[in-house]
């Protein structure tokens, strides 16, 4: 039997569906999404949890002409479905595949790209007001999660709604989790509005006044009733406190005044986020609205699919897994560890030994490993929500009352800190630890994750001491030697499986700034080549220097372990002695490591060429797997061995050459 879904391609198709069809539809997603999905993993939990808010957004707004804006948009994946990339859909996340984001590039539906949290109701209102000033008449719908409320620039936005517009409608997707259950006072103030009695009886109303009310313009009618029905429930909520609440907890009880309220904004809600004909009714009213509205949706996140119910923080993102059961395929036996689980281990057992260390994460227990501290040191553990800037700030004020806060935050998203850094740790030269999961591609998450930019961002700050180990045991030996500086520290670690190595018992006091030299010139040889590998690409420069060493050159290498500050005596030692140098880092090559040893050898006069291996001037897309990049963008064997080879020849080789990520000094 023919599904809906094979049938509609484009929103045009969702409105012309009746209610019944669309509830089939909505089966077919959520047995489309857990099946696709399993091969190669995605979003799955956020996105089971919006398909009926997301029918429902289709049915009643009109895009590309309307705006849907996604916070994040890790859940916009029925979105795709429903806007013309069904067919394509099983790529998503793959090599020349769908993006796992919102993409502009990759559809007009698509008007806003994301991937970080936070953004979509300040996006969102800049349109808005860019439709004003045009006069235009399309809708702005912001789509965001109670986690992405606790962000600052979620808040930034609120703050400016009403001043800025009378014509904004956000949907407060509350599915009561970020990636972890959500934390902090945002996230007790909505569950108090959810489970208030009044709000309960706001539902059942709703689907009263539906049943009775005749149809026409049945949207507009509810809508007044549910309007009136709200702000009745307002002045009582807010005149009387509920049973057993404390009135003096710090918040009021149940006698604050609601924030949306407060803010100028109106509030609709809480609303089932699984029931198609409330959902689209309310829509319709918020559509009319002559004032900015916030819609409060409850909705389940992995709706539809046991496993994904029963493990939320694991199906929200997560690789292949079993359609049936759920279940992910074991670890192999003997497979090296990932680098955040040796992280958490590791801050454990140093927390253990030292009371001035105290663990901060924004949001990312799992992600960063950091749940080890939580359950073995609670009360040495923080999350601060998705706030990087705050996370980053609060470490801050921590150190300066003797606290050695190790923040550990992905190196794409401490972007948003870097003022933080500078302003707040670097030039009060406070003693935070930094350490940076996720720092190299994050491969199928794409461009809004990869973490390509640290080493030029930190490299220009004063104060900073930068590293990146080569293995799991040297990443554990620097946050050893972190926790001995009274300096402002950072260690870049990528994503997923470690070398493999032993680590030791006791870690390694390193000394700063020092490289350590892997492998000296033989006596005699060819011609010289000194390759300095930087963090996980080493290897690279190991199997580079093994080529060349095979073709008769005769190679040292070097582990650089510091980017700030570099060892200036050791690259200069080998830079005067080769007949060229090689730089590898998982990084952009403008202001990276490369360019660090390069400025050093122009200002010591050395002439001996560079080549640079790292990532072009351009933002790197996802691709299934780390290697099929490499490939693409030419971070192999065979073309560092091909290009230091034309170098040595005389040959000029071009800087950021599309598809070629070798720049020659
Ligand atoms: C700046 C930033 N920090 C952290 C993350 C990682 N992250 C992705 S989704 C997510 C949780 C989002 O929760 P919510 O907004 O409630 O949406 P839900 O997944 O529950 O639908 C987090 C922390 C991010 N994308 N951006």
């Amino acid at each position: 039997m023919s599904r809906y879904l094979d049938m509609v391609d484009d929103p045009a198709h969702v409105k012309k569906l009746t209610l019944e069809q669309m509830t089939k539809l909505a089966e077919e997603i959520r047995e489309e999404l857990i099946i696709k999905l399993s091969k190669h993993g995605g979003h799955v939990g956020p996105n089971l949890g919006v398909v009926e808010l997301t029918l429902a957004l289709h049915y009643a707004f009109s895009t590309p002409k309307d705006k849907l804006i996604w916070d994040v948009s890790h859940q916009s994946y029925v979105h795709k479905l429903l806007t013309g990339r069904k067919n394509r859909f099983h790529t998503i996340r793959t090599t020349d595949g769908l993006n796992g984001f919102a993409l502009r590039s990759e559809s007009e539906h698509d008007c806003y790209g994301a991937g970080h949290a936070g953004t979509a109701l300040s996006a969102a209102l800049g349109m808005a007001a860019a439709r004003d000033k045009l006069g235009t008449s399309e809708h702005i719908v912001c789509i965001f999660g109670d986690a992405a409320l606790t962000n600052g620039i979620s808040f930034e936005a609120l703050n400016n709604i009403a001043h800025t517009t009378k014509r904004f409608i956000g949907i407060l997707n509350d599915n009561e989790f970020s990636i972890a259950k959500n934390v902090g006072a945002i996230s007790g103030y909505l569950n108090k509005l959810i489970t208030h009695p009044r709000y309960a009886q706001l539902q059942k109303d709703i689907a009263r006044w539906m049943s009775r009310l005749p149809k026409g313009d049945l949207a507009l009618k509810l809508a007044r009733k549910a309007e009136e029905g709200v702000k009745g429930a307002v002045a009582e909520v807010a005149l009387e406190h509920a049973p057993g609440d404390m009135p003096g907890d710090g918040r009021g009880g149940y006698g604050s005044s609601l924030i949306f309220e407060e803010l100028g904004i109106r509030y609709l809600g809480p609303i089932d986020g699984h029931d198609l004909p409330t959902l689209i009714n309310c829509l319709e009213f918020a559509k009319n609205y002559d004032r900015p509205i916030v819609l409060h949706v409850l909705t389940k996140k992995g709706k539809g699919f046991e496993a994904a119910l029963k493990h939320p923080e694991k199906f929200h993102g997560l690789g292949p897994y079993d359609a049936q059961t759920g279940d992910t395929p074991p670890a192999k036996p003997g497979a090296p560890p990932n680098y955040q689980d040796v992280f958490g281990q590791a801050l454990v057992r140093l927390c253990q030994k030292d009371n001035s260390l105290v663990g901060i994460t924004a949001a990312m227990p799992s992600g960063t490993g950091l749940k080890a501290l939580e359950k073995a040191m609670p009360d040495r553990y923080f999350d601060v929500g998705i706030a990087e800037e705050h996370a980053v700030i609060f470490a801050a004020g921590m150190a300066t009352m003797g606290f050695h806060p190790v923040v550990a935050i992905y190196s794409t998203f401490l972007q948003r800190a870097f003022d933080c850094i500078v302003h707040d740790v670097a030039l009060q030269d406070l003693p935070v630890i930094f350490c940076m999961d996720r720092a190299g591609l994050s491969c199928n998450d794409g461009p809004t994750h990869h973490g390509l930019f640290d080493i030029a961002y930190l490299r220009c700050v004063p104060n900073v001491i930068a590293m990146a180990p080569v293995d799991e045991d040297e990443m554990v030996d620097m946050m050893f030697t972190a926790t001995h500086q009274q300096h402002p520290t950072f260690i870049r670690y990528p994503r997923g499986a470690a070398e493999g190595v032993p680590i030791k018992e006791q870690p390694r006091l390193l000394e700063i700034g020092k490289a350590e030299v892997i492998r000296n010139f033989a006596p005699q040889g060819g011609r010289k080549v000194a390759l300095f590998g930087l963090g996980n690409l080493c290897r690279l420069a190991r199997q580079v220097a093994e080529q060349l060493t095979a073709e008769g050159f005769n190679c040292a290498v070097i582990n650089p372990r510091f980017t700030k500050p570099i060892d200036a005596g050791t690259t200069e030692f080998f830079a005067r002695g080769a007949d060229a140098v090689m730089t590898f880092e998982d990084h952009v090559l403008m202001g990276g490591y490369g360019s660090s040893v390069l400025e050093l050898l122009n200002e010591k006069g050395i002439t001996t060429p560079v080549v640079r291996i790292g990532w072009p001037d351009q933002f790197i897309e996802h691709g299934t797997t780390v290697d099929s990049l490499r490939q693409k963008y030419g971070l192999t064997v065979d073309n560092a061995v091909a290009q230091v080879k034309a170098v040595l020849n005389g040959e000029v080789v071009p800087v950021s050459a599309p598809h070629a990520l070798v720049g020659v000094g």
